[in-house]
């Protein structure tokens, strides 16, 4: 089969399953372990953050800062097809208590003019707003690169209104890579920071939370509450350490694969696709003439693994685990799906 459902697939390399048997380790909850706390630190590093705190996944990161920088009852801005709103079985609601407030951005990037005026005034039938996230790159809008300028601006006006600012950066790596902007630069936009090693870098397990040493220390007795305090963590970190050292720069293939993919599918009818909307690794289409679901159904009769995201989109995630004979089978039986 090719596996074109998320990065996510991406099993570890030879050197990850060594770094894992080799690791050092100690009881991370007590803070002991020595490869945990050098991934963590690396991170704050690669960040520009004071500190840093390994999770078990993405949405365990993003719940976890929203846990520490809001309290029940106020109200957090993001964009309405962010993955903290779409995809996280409503864990924000569900656990901080907290009421989402969804703006419909322009392919995954919020106008700030319209982030400003979503910020409440002070009124006894308002909830106040808490804090502002953002996602980069966007996967529902297609792996789009949320531009520096735009996170600038949105962290100035938060800044002024004295709010922090998230950053879902599940795929910031991607976002870095194919811009050429560091990490650091667009997590100066932020108050706090996710990122993920398991999608596109290829570890097996983990995200991490970046931000000010205080916030990562009430971040930490989150984690601990929702039960994601780990003892040797360590066999896991190493895996994400080797991550940090030997995979982001080949995040680089994965876009050449979605280029590939995208002028393969670029023009067919049948299809509303602009292959300009391709900045990263996520290619998103949208059948005309049948439905995600048939489409989705007709691939997988050919071999190929895609996912349906809602009634409208098709996503076909490239990684390391995708070659490009494959992509080329992708797009000549696409062609074939689009002739029924
Ligand atoms: N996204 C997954 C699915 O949940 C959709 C995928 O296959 O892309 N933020 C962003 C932007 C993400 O794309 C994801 C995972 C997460 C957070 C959550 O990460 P995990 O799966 O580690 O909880």
């Amino acid at each position: 089969m090719i596996d074109l459902r998320s990065d996510t697939i991406t099993r570890p390399t030879e050197e990850m399953r060594r770094a894992m048997y080799e690791a050092e380790v100690g009881d991370d909850v007590y803070g002991e372990d020595p490869t945990v706390n050098r991934l963590q630190e690396k991170a704050a590093e690669v960040t520009g953050k004071e500190a840093a705190l390994y999770v078990p996944s993405g949405t365990m990161g993003n719940q976890v800062s929203i846990l520490t920088h809001t309290s029940p009852g106020t109200e957090v801005i993001m964009e309405a097809n962010a993955h903290i709103y779409y995809y996280e079985a409503a864990a924000a609601s569900a656990l901080a208590g907290i009421q989402p407030r969804p703006l419909a951005g322009q392919k995954g990037v919020l106008p700030p003019e319209l982030v400003e005026d979503a910020i409440r005034p002070d009124d006894v039938h308002l909830p106040p707003t808490s804090l502002i996230c953002l996602e980069n790159t966007h996967n529902r809008a297609g792996g789009r690169i949320v531009p520096l300028e735009n996170m600038k601006a949105i962290h100035d006006l938060a800044r002024r209104h004295n709010l922090p600012v998230h950053l879902d950066g599940a795929r910031i790596f991607n976002a870095s890579v194919a811009s050429g902007i560091p990490v650091s630069d667009y997590a100066a936009c932020t108050s706090s920071v996710q990122f993920c090693f398991s999608k596109g870098l290829g570890a097996p397990v983990g995200s991490i939370i970046t931000g000010p040493s205080d916030f990562i220390n009430e971040a930490k007795r989150w984690r601990k509450r929702l039960g994601g305090g780990m003892r040797q963590a360590g066999v896991i970190a190493s895996a994400c350490l080797v991550a940090l050292e030997t995979m982001v720069e080949r995040l680089a293939d994965d876009h050449a694969s979605a280029r590939l993919l995208a002028d393969g599918l670029a023009g067919l009818k049948g299809l509303n696709f602009d292959p300009a909307d391709v900045d990263t690794n996520i290619v998103i289409v949208k059948p005309l003439t049948m439905t995600p679901q048939r489409f989705n159904d007709e691939l997988k009769k050919r071999g190929i693994l895609a996912s349906v995201m809602g009634p409208d989109m098709v996503r076909l995630t490239t990684s390391r685990e995708v070659e490009s004979k494959d992509l080329e089978k992708t797009v000549a039986a696409v062609k074939e799906i689009l002739a029924l």
